[in-house]
């Protein structure tokens, strides 16, 4: 069976509408038919300044949250990052391998620096995609299922694969980004031409799976549209609408030729009043599942650490060839 690894960062107290709808759904789904490793990236976290406490529950509410998904934990290995130590290990040597123009043609550092100015950004924010790579890397996984936001870390990632195999010996598989077309960017629903994202600079836009429903449910009635009353999918003419259908197809599977039809003429507070009553139908079970599952902390973790039991298995035999081919001097045995 093809392997699949992804990751996601415990930044946030819950996760958002962009990260379930443009990856995380995958994740549930893909577990069939596939060999899954799912990873907290608690080392990418640490990039940009965290509290430890709070690091540290975000760590177990992401646990949560994913389990209350939909990921099973006897089929897919859900693990911490930080808890296999080959990443750190393999990510020093994709360091090695990787030219400093290279890594400063990346966006995200571009994007994510600008706030404080790329001179006060710190060194791991920069090197961000090489770890990322190593993470992927590590499990020569067929497909890395993600959004849009990481294609050109997945570009980089095959680019190093290929650079140590011709440099060495092959090693590497070439990892397929596994995007889905049509939730690849959810968009702000306050800025709808921007990503909803963790460190948007207003919570206004962003649907947090764990946020109270009636305020996700405020949040969609505000949403920003234009000034027709046409609901019409044009993500050029209309972001904010098209942003609108984008998660009512996801969530619901309703064609968006239908919705189309079925708002015709009605105005967009309808559309929004529906939406609303989609999402909090969603949400409402999820946020009891995630309470229920952080009521058992003790078994969260003990699903973490079966789960770095099983992903350090696998990472530790890649690190092995990948130490034995760049001429480190192993051990005696
Ligand atoms: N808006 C989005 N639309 C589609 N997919 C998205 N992802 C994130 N935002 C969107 C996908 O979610 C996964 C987890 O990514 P992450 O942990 O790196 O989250 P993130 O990129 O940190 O999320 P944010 O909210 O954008 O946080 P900041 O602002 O800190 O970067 C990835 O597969 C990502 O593609």
């Amino acid at each position: 069976v093809p392997r699949i690894l992804s990751g996601i960062q415990p930044t946030a107290d819950s996760f958002h509408f962009g990260n379930y709808l443009g990856a995380l759904r995958q994740w549930v789904d893909l577990q069939d038919g596939h060999d899954a490793f799912y990873m907290i990236a608690d080392m990418h976290a640490i990039t940009v300044a965290q509290d430890p406490k709070v690091l540290r529950e975000r760590t177990l509410l992401s646990a949560a949250q994913l389990i209350a998904m939909g990921i099973d934990p006897a089929r897919s290995a859900i693990f911490v990052q930080s808890q296999v130590p080959a990443h750190a290990q393999l990510a020093w040597v994709l360091n090695c391998l990787t030219a400093f123009g290279e890594a400063r043609r990346m966006t995200q550092f571009k994007d994510k620096s600008a706030k404080e100015g790329e001179g006060a950004a710190s060194v791991g924010l920069f090197t961000y995609p090489i770890l990322q790579a190593a993470d992927i890397l590590l499990y020569r996984p067929a497909y890395v299922p993600v959004g849009e936001d990481q294609r050109q870390h997945l570009e980089l990632t095959r680019d190093l694969a290929q650079r140590f195999n011709s440099r060495y010996k092959k090693t590497f598989k070439l990892p397929e980004p596994h995007i889905l077309k049509e939730t690849a960017k959810i968009f702000d629903l306050q800025n709808p031409t921007a990503k909803m994202s963790k460190s948007a600079p207003s919570p206004a836009g962003i649907i947090e799976l764990l946020d109270d429903p009636k305020v996700s449910a405020k949040k969609i009635r505000s949403a920003v549209t234009d000034s027709e009353a046409e609901v019409r999918f044009d993500v050029e003419a209309k972001p904010g609408v098209s942003n609108l259908l984008t998660i009512y197809n996801a969530l619901t599977g309703r064609p968006i030729a239908e919705l189309e039809q079925a708002y015709a003429g009605r105005g967009y507070g309808d559309l929004k009043g529906d939406l609303a009553e989609v999402v909090v139908d969603f949400v409402t079970p999820f946020r009891t599942r995630t309470r229920q599952l952080l009521d058992d902390r003790a078994e969260l973790q003990r699903v973490l650490s079966d789960g770095a039991e099983r992903a350090g298995a696998v990472a530790a035999r890649t690190m092995e060839q990948v130490y034995d081919r760049i001429g480190f001097l192993g051990r005696d045995a």
